[in-house]
């Protein structure tokens, strides 16, 4: 909290515009009083979190006047609302993200630059909202960005975890979890809403009652309630034209404190249920892809579905009157399955509390949620043990037995409704215990239902959901996902926004197609030596990151070699790993040849449980030290490992990048986003042709990424004839050698076996064709070097893909959500 704090009122922004003075002088009065009647200090004993918080609140006034406008226009106009429900949302900072859409960047930072304050500094100093885990929650935030870019009507519901994702320190190599504590200084962006409670019922039991009709009516009775607490963020659009609103729901007790057992002196048990029903909303659930089978988990996403649902209920009644209506006036997406239970949420709203009859409910259920898939991974997906359901959710439990029955009656009356075809599409997988599969619960009660990227999407209609799209043909669509441009390349890389803005205008993030008029500079030398120099000044910031943190010097004139993202075994760093093995090896052996000098750089978390990921890291981290130490090296090989890997950490390696490491086993990596954010900053991809990379690659043409490696109709294929590494391993001695000198101990000598359960992996059970892939892979990053070397070809490539990156922009994506899925109107913005 005692980052420097000096800056030059004199400095030009960053941007270059001389902001007006009477426009600065405000914003720098607003601060003050901010500073002084909110936070309570005095100019002269301000530290820097508070500078930070004066600045938020006076940026976040503003948004609350564009905020209350959005609101009522909405109201007054009856508009149709988006509900996006997702268990996490990965939002990162949002100082610079708000005064950037706003418009307010260059004026504050003028305004501060008054005070001696440096608007970086505080940059630094607010913590990141790091509420998801990877690609799915970064996705969900980019989303709720362009949402309100194009003025949908769009709530974003979550949970409002004390602690996100947990904060990762590598010690001997190794990772070490510890909490993550981003509320810890108060947070400015959010406002509590007490008025805004709702009950959420647990377990219990079920009461037949007779109407006077004679109909029968279950009641369910919950043995248990916890309260959820409304918690809203503003999320501002692009141009602060519209602002919608993030609300995340934290979970209280009902009687905070037994004052009984306090008095007969159990204070601890008097605090129990507050303790057992604030737990839900404690931690984010780690995992990237396995399911918990947790309790806890469960109770996580029953909370947040029905606390979500009441609320949107309530609106939609209070607006509109007629819960019949619901489906013109809402639509529902669920971010993956951790939402799923919603769809039996809203049968029990209709069915059992306003008495709408079965057949009318579906309808309106169907028409009103839609559901996004991000994998194909079997031990991904959801499923909860039926015991489990029964006690915790015994209703829901019921209902769901009811829409399978109605469903397998219907699809029963087939001509080819086989034993296995009906076991396949039942709501219910009996294979290994009974469970409830939420996949199957998602895509019955969605109208529609999407993949993330074309590949990803046409596998969902071949494997995960091959009879359920039979059932419903056409009910499978794809949404290739997007990133907001305002974050990954303006406020990421704003000289490099600096110098495209000079060629297509200043409506770049407006439409961000219009990046195609950058194409022609590619061979424009004078284009290119700027373009190439913002890169160079990137990659000098992010050498000093490097140095400060984990105290390795980088060449800023190496090439830049960047794998950033989750561990996971899918993602391959291991295959990264070994080429940067045999690399190794060979400048140990031949240093007379010409080297290439190279950096690698890797980051990311494992889940904590995951075993083998957790190697990983320690594998990488072991190579870096005993390559960044070995003199006949001389530098021209690096190996650093950054930890704590997070969304404001990729905003500074993203711009520093030569080559974006996109290296899945193809048909395994549903869409990747991060392949996006590096394209789009200029870096080449050497990646398989998997997830989003087969559309980047269609979008910048074969000359401009590096393409490897089994297709996912080859790596089927090849799994069918068995998925030994021995034979690859026999026929590359490259491969031989550097799974030799792994398995040795040349880099743990201090433990030689310790790598030996992963080479034994890869040689006997290669699941993810790691050894299949590795020629391929190296000689491709031999062409990389090749190409490195034509520093003119290389160039022209890298503008080449900034320039048809545009169509990766969320905003597209959400255009695509919002006439395809949701029916929806979109206004772009500049012409609110
Ligand atoms: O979703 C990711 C996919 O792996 C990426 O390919 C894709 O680009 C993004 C966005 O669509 N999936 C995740 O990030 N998944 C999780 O983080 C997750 C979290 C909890 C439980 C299961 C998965």
């Amino acid at each position: 909290a005692d980052a420097p704090l000096v800056a030059d009122a004199a400095a030009p922004a960053a941007t270059g515009q001389v902001p007006a003075a009477a426009e600065v002088a405000e914003i720098r009065d607003r601060i003050l009083e901010k500073l002084k009647h909110s936070v309570s200090k005095s100019v002269g004993s301000a530290t820097p979190h508070d500078w930070f918080i004066a600045t938020a609140l006076s940026v976040r006034d503003k948004i609350v006047e564009s905020w209350l406008t959005s609101i009522d226009t909405a109201k007054k106009t009856g508009r149709k609302r988006v509900y996006y429900l997702s268990l996490e949302f990965l939002i990162g900072r949002l100082l610079i993200d708000a005064l950037t859409n706003m418009e307010l960047i260059d004026q504050t930072r003028a305004a501060l630059a008054e005070l001696g304050v440096d608007l970086e500094a505080l940059r630094e100093v607010e913590p990141d909202a790091a509420l998801g885990n990877g690609g799915l929650g970064r996705l969900a935030a980019c989303f709720m960005e362009s949402m309100a870019t194009l003025s949908i009507a769009a709530y974003g519901y979550g949970i409002r975890y004390d602690h996100g994702l947990f904060r990762q320190r590598i010690k001997d190599g190794r990772q070490l979890e510890y909490p993550e504590d981003w509320l810890s200084y108060g947070n400015p962006w959010e406002f509590q809403r007490p008025e805004l409670v709702y009950g959420v019922g647990f377990s219990g039991h079920i009461e037949t009652q007779t109407l006077p009709d004679g109909e029968l009516k279950q009641v369910w009775m919950p043995g248990e309630t916890v309260q959820a607490l409304a918690y809203d963020t503003p999320i501002a659009g692009w141009r602060g034209a519209h602002i919608n609103t993030l609300r995340l729901w934290a979970a209280r007790a009902a009687d905070p404190l037994r004052l009984d057992k306090f008095n007969s002196g159990d204070h601890v048990g008097a605090l129990m249920d507050q303790v057992r029903a604030e737990s839900i909303s404690k931690v984010l659930y780690p995992g990237d892809t396995s399911p918990a089978g947790q309790e806890l988990r469960l109770r996580q996403e029953y909370f947040f579905a029905s606390a979500s649902l009441q609320d949107l209920v309530r609106r939609h009644m209070s607006l509109f009157g007629d819960i019949k209506t619901l489906a013109d006036k809402a639509a529902i997406q669920l971010n993956d399955t951790h939402p799923a239970i919603a769809v039996a949420e809203l049968m029990h709203i209709l069915v059992d509390r306003y008495d709408i009859p079965w057949n009318k409910s579906w309808a309106i259920t169907k028409a009103t949620f839609s559901y996004t898939n991000h994998t194909l991974l079997p031990e991904a997906l959801e499923t909860w043990p039926v015991p489990l359901m029964e006690r915790l959710l015994p209703r829901h439990m019921q209902i769901i037995y009811l829409i399978n029955a109605l469903h397998l009656e219907k699809v029963g009356k087939g001509p080819d409704a086989s034993g296995a075809r009906l076991a396949a599409l039942s709501l219910i997988d009996e294979s290994h215990g009974r469970r409830v599969r939420m996949g199957h619960l998602a895509f019955l009660g969605s109208h529609k239902v999407n993949g993330v990227s074309a590949l990803h999407s046409d596998l969902m209609k071949t494997t995960v959901f091959r009879d359920l799209e039979s059932v419903e043909p056409g009910k499978i669509t794809n949404k290739t996902n997007g990133i907001t441009f305002r974050r990954w390349l303006k406020e990421a890389n704003p000289s490099l926004t600096s110098l495209l803005t000079e060629v297509v205008g200043d409506t770049l993030l407006d439409d961000a197609t219009i990046l195609e008029k950058v194409a022609p500079y590619a061979d424009d030398s004078a284009f290119t030596e700027r373009y190439a120099a913002i890169r160079r000044a990137n990659k000098v910031a992010l050498s000093a990151l490097v140095r400060d943190r984990i105290g390795v010097k980088l060449d800023p004139d190496a090439l830049f070699d960047v794998h950033i993202k989750r561990i996971h075994e899918y993602k391959r760093q291991i295959l990264n790993i070994l080429e940067t093995v045999a690399i190794f090896e060979e400048i140990r052996a031949q240093s007379f040849r010409e080297w290439i000098p190279r950096v690698k750089i890797f980051a990311g978390k494992a889940a904590a449980s995951y075993t083998t990921a957790k190697l990983i890291i320690q594998l990488a981290n072991d190579v870096g030290k005993v390559v960044n130490s070995d003199p006949t090296v001389r530098g021209l090989l690096k190996v650093v490992f950054l930890p704590n890997y997070n969304v404001s950490l990729a905003e500074r390696i993203i711009p520093a990048a030569d080559l974006s490491e996109q290296i899945s086993t193809a048909g395994m990596e549903a869409s990747g986003t991060g392949n996006m954010k590096f394209a789009l900053n200029g870096a080449l991809t050497i990646g398989t042709l998997d997830g989003a990379n087969v559309e980047i690659l269609e979008k910048v043409g074969a000359p401009n990424i590096f393409i490897f490696g089994l297709t996912a109709d080859q790596v089927e294929a090849k799994r069918t004839q068995g998925i030994s590494g021995q034979e690859a391993i026999a026929r590359s001695q490259r491969l031989s050698e550097a799974l030799e000198s792994i398995a040795s101990g040349v880099f743990s000598p201090e433990q030689p076996d310790r790598y030996r359960p992963l080479v034994d992996a890869l040689t006997y059970n290669d699941f993810f064709l790691v050894t299949a892939d590795f020629d391929s892979y190296y000689n491709t990053q031999r062409d990389v070097f090749k190409r490195w070397r034509d520093k003119k070809s290389w160039w022209r490539s890298a503008v080449i893909n900034t320039s048809n990156m545009g169509w990766f922009s969320s905003d597209r994506t959400i255009t695509e959500y919002a006439q395809e899925i949701w029916n929806v109107p979109t206004t772009p913005p500049g012409r609110n």
